[in-house]
């Protein structure tokens, strides 16, 4: 067993990487509920996670705020208050920050550590995790609470270096803002995060050029202040709200329609639309319950949506390029946006089809493409990120025999539920790869796996578990499992997703998150617990 140099502190029972919206509840459950010693590592300066790095201009949560929120404390949801249907990265920041200080959390987390390794010791039964800075940690449990999209993704385009103006990646943006005024920008990239972008960078850009590789869907999010009625009533229904989180596959505040798209005339169907469209956000995916299960159901659905679109945008060569969509809708993250289409219609926007005379390089002067040249002084990088395992395999993680994570995820992630690798003892992924993570509600799927993971190691404690580890076995048929819940739905039909790791090249391209809805999931999880955590070794 290799061992690490460097500053050691006395043996915790726990540490947690990552102060987001996990690692906090993670410290709750461990630290308030089971009396646990545990230190929380963070590398930013705050609290966050996702929203501590995510602050472009534009950005803001696709799920309501109401939903998007912790509901462990009714104490909480009756002190906070929301301020609009959606919200920003600066509200969600000052939310963790007041959870933070209201449970007494920021004493357990360390700021401004990045973790650069975690290597288990088989002999101890510990983990050892050390810092960029040279600092050392040793626990019993290791969390990691790294989130799902924060490994930013630079595509590697030649020249880059070379170019003489500034560049910036969404999800890493400066603190202090960037400021547009009177910059021809280039922004790269139009998922969820160049969607929002783009409208908010085209009112003080003196010019804005989208370089677009695949045309997308969006659904308006009709974003507005909440009214004091709204805020009560939400208040109010929040133990209901609750109660049907945990009832949807996808935990959102609404239930899908249990009607077909095929089954209604079209009339009715085309009224449907109207309605969901009108009203905006996510909700228009549940506007039916096959519109991400069934291909002709999901065709009324992106019919519609392309007709938005074309009478939207007033150019023709952009609505062409814009309505080019290569997928199903839904089958990519479905974003939703505050103007998007609209900004097409500014003079000051342009769009580019990288599909159809892709980007050769950068030049000091800006963006050159097959076909021509797009002078700039400022490049936007709205390219995602290497999604769930990324920011997983980022850190040196070494379990039982100095067996490395990327060594055991080579052809793809394989884990139980999401929850624990094989030869991995003590380590748990909070929405790791597997478990329904980007495909439900984060905090709803959070509070699920704190919850779990603390009832886990509680039952040890109290059993005198020294270790819990996957079985082989057991985690091959949970990934078949996982790929089995993704194939009946529409999801990997898009075979150019993140959620398949395709948008980094050369990784796995594997289904990462489970599909298969999160009350589904909870029951599994629930079931392996009660059956003394079938699937997982426990020793003494
Ligand atoms: P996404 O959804 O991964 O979108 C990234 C965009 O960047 C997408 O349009 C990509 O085109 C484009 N992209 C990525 N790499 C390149 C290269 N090399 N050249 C040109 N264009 C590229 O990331 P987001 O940040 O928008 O959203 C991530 C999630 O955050 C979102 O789903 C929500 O859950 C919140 P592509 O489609 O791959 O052709």
């Amino acid at each position: 067993m290799a061992t690490q140099s460097g500053k050691t502190t006395g043996t915790l029972d726990a540490i947690i990487i990552g102060a987001g919206f996990s690692g906090l509840y993670q410290l709750i459950c461990l630290r308030d509920r089971l009396g646990l010693n545990v230190q929380v590592l963070e590398t930013g300066s705050a609290v966050g996670g996702t929203w501590y790095w995510n602050r472009y201009p534009g950005a803001r949560c696709d799920v309501e705020s109401y939903a998007y929120c912790y509901t462990f404390s009714p104490e909480l949801t009756e002190e906070w208050e929301w301020s609009e249907r959606y919200p920003d990265d600066a509200e969600l920041r000052r939310y963790l920050d007041f959870v933070a200080d209201r449970f007494d959390l920021k004493r357990n987390i360390q700021f401004n550590t990045r973790v650069t390794s975690a290597w288990y010791d088989e002999a101890a039964n510990t983990w050892t995790v050390k810092t960029e800075a040279g600092e050392s940690f040793t626990a019993k449990y290791l969390i990691a609470a790294v989130g799902c999209l924060s490994t930013a993704n630079v595509p590697r385009i030649a020249g880059l270096e070379s170019f003489a103006g500034h560049w910036y990646h969404t999800g890493e943006w400066p603190h202090d803002g960037v400021d547009f005024t009177g910059k021809r920008v280039g922004m790269i990239g139009t998922g969820s995060t160049g969607i929002q972008a783009a409208p908010v960078i085209a009112e003080t850009a003196s010019h804005l050029t989208v370089f677009q590789r695949t045309a997308n869907y969006s659904i308006p999010a009709r974003n507005a202040a909440l009214s004091e009625e709204y805020k009560r009533f939400y208040k109010e229904r929040a133990p209901e709200i609750r109660k049907t989180t945990r009832e949807t596959p996808n935990g959102y505040p609404f239930k899908p329609n249990p009607k077909s798209a095929l089954e209604v005339t079209p009339e009715e169907r085309e009224a449907a639309y109207e309605e969901a469209w009108a009203r905006g956000g996510m909700q228009f995916r549940a506007t039916f319950r096959d519109i991400v299960l069934h291909k002709e159901a999901n065709e009324t659905a992106a019919a519609f949506i392309r007709h938005k679109i074309a009478q939207v945008v007033k150019d023709p060569k952009k609505a062409a390029i814009l309505l080019d969509i290569d997928h199903a809708y839904g089958a990519k993250r479905p974003p939703i946006d505050n103007g998007y289409f609209e900004c097409f219609n500014r003079d000051n926007v342009s769009l580019v089809d990288i599909k159809a005379a892709p980007i050769e390089r950068i030049i000091s002067s800006g963006i050159r493409t097959a076909d021509a040249e797009y002078p700039l002084d400022i490049i936007v990088f709205a390219t995602g990120f290497d999604a769930m395992t990324g920011p997983l395999l980022r850190m040196d993680i070494r379990g039982r025999d100095g067996l490395r994570l990327a060594d055991a995820w080579e052809a793809g992630p394989t884990t139980y539920l999401g929850l624990q690798v094989a030869g991995f003892p003590n380590l748990f992924t909070m929405t790791g790869p597997g478990s329904p993570s980007v495909l439900c509600v984060m905090p709803v799927a959070i509070e699920q796996h704190g919850e779990w993971i603390a009832s886990c190691i509680d039952y040890m404690r109290k059993n005198d578990i020294a270790r819990i580890e996957a079985k082989p076995e057991a985690a091959e048929k949970w990934v078949e499992h996982v790929n089995e819940a993704a194939n009946e739905t529409l999801l990997v039909t898009a075979k150019h997703s993140w959620y398949l790791g395709a948008n980094i090249p050369g990784k796995p391209r594997v289904f990462m998150p489970y599909a298969g809805g999160m009350p589904r999931y909870r029951q599994k999880c629930d079931e392996v617990a009660a059956a003394g955590y079938e699937g997982f070794v426990l020793s003494r």
